[in-house]
């Protein structure tokens, strides 16, 4: 998987193509599209452009590879059951793509400009390319397993704090109101005060993303799905970065409840949300 080329086709290239494509057409349709539809609960949200994202980059990569896998958050059905079922089904494939066509729909909806695209690409279940795609600022955040992490061509590494004291860390809110919420805010109250502050920007893979670069010491979520984490995972990773469950076990496409950080704070960042795990 190292050489990630087949037939002169670099995957490289064409996940960053898809983000880039992807990306620039969301763009055009900020503000701009017709459809709204609530998913799963009012919180849960999805539009014309989350579909006709997925269908741009699923095309476009089954051209180039018709034999690979793909698992795209819209091809799925809503809820966690059937995304843990969906995941099972193709998660041993040779090769599959694994994809968010907007991350950040809420925002998205709103106005508000932080989304982006994730693209990633496992070879038997290992992430080996990854691509988070920000429109807005126009930032490609790219990985690739061995090779390092790279922003606007540049290399990115993790930030330098030391404790929970002198880190920057982001969370998100699911619109799981029964399990994943609660347990989130749990950790929110553990957290917020032991921190120099808490972020929430309404993208995971964005949180990923400024967690490679750097830019956040960490973050924390609860209810995620494969298509939120997987590039971002490997950003992060090949950024010198830990990515593990809330418990602290290492990553994998099934973690749902993820906790990611430079690594120098990581034993202390998984202790507290343990605690206050603990805490009913
Ligand atoms: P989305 O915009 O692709 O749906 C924000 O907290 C993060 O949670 C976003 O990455 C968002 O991804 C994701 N998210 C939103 N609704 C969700 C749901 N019902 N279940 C799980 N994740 C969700
Ligand atoms: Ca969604
Ligand atoms: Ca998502
Ligand atoms: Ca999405």
């Amino acid at each position: 998987p190292q050489a990630a080329v087949i037939g002169g086709k670099s995957f490289t290239a064409v996940a960053i193509n898809c983000a880039a494509k992807a990306g620039e057409w969301i763009k055009t349709k900020l503000g701009n599209y017709s459809r709204l539809d609530i998913k799963y609960s009012p919180q849960d949200l999805v539009t014309e452009v989350d579909k006709g994202s997925e269908k741009l980059i699923r095309s476009l990569i089954l051209t180039h590879f018709p034999h690979h896998s793909f698992l795209g958050e819209e091809g799925v059905e809503p809820g966690p059951a059937a995304s843990a079922k969906a995941l099972e089904d193709v998660k041993d494939a040779e090769y599959l793509w694994i994809v968010d066509p907007v991350d950040g729909t809420t925002n998205f909806v709103h106005g508000f400009p932080f989304f982006s695209v994730s693209i990633a690409l496992a070879h038997r279940g290992e992430v080996i390319v990854g691509v988070v795609y920000d429109p807005m600022r126009d930032e490609l955040f790219l990985a690739e397993r061995g090779k390092g992490a790279y922003v606007h061509g540049k290399r990115m590494s993790v930030s330098g704090e030391e404790t929970l004291a002198s880190s920057l860390i982001a969370t998100g809110f699911s619109a799981d109101q029964q399990y994943a919420l609660p347990l989130n805010m749990k950790g929110l109250q553990a957290l917020a005060p032991q921190v120099r502050n808490i972020r929430s920007g309404g993208s995971a893979a964005l949180h990923m993303a400024y967690t490679a670069a750097g830019r956040l010491t960490g973050f924390w979520e609860i209810g995620l799905n494969s298509w939120d984490l997987a590039a971002g995972a490997l950003l992060i990773q090949e950024s010198g970065g830990v990515v593990t469950d809330t418990n602290g076990n290492p990553y994998h496409l099934g973690v749902r409840n993820v906790a990611a950080s430079n690594g120098k704070i990581h034993d202390e960042f998984i202790g507290a949300l343990k605690q206050a795990e603990a805490q009913a």
